[in-house]
């Protein structure tokens, strides 16, 4: 059995863990915020049984979408300097995925 941590935008979600249950995958939703942007995103939790990997994956790619994100970020502090916001714009997603090994799985 293998643990999947998927991270993906909150706009994917709906429609990816739509598929996921029509497809018998159980998902557990998680709201996260990523580190580097501080926005919203959607962390998803699932065990699955290790033939369904394959399948697994397919339905995350067909379903994640990368977008360029545009953000003002505070640039770093400087004594004696302006702060001036910085506009970046950066690539987010499709989806940044780990897959664990699962020694033991219960459920009373
Ligand atoms: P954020 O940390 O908010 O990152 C959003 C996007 O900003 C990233 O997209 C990447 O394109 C860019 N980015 C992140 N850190 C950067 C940096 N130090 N310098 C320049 N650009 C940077 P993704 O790579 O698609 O990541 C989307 C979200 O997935 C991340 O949101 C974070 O929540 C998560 N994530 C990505 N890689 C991860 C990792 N290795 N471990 C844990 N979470 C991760």
């Amino acid at each position: 059995m293998k643990l999947v941590i998927a991270i993906i935008q909150d706009e994917d979600s709906e429609n990816l863990i739509k598929t996921l249950n029509e497809n018998n995958f159980k998902v557990t939703k998680i709201s996260s915020t990523g580190g580097f942007l501080k926005s919203g995103n959607v962390t998803i939790l699932s065990g699955i049984d290790d033939e369904d990997k394959d399948k697994f994956m397919k339905i995350l790619e067909e379903n994640s979408k990368t977008r360029e994100v545009k953000r003002t970020i505070q640039p770093i502090n400087i004594p004696g300097q302006a702060m001036i916001p910085v506009p970046i714009s950066v690539k987010v997603g499709g989806a940044t995925i780990f897959v664990v090994e699962v020694f033991d799985f219960k459920k009373f």
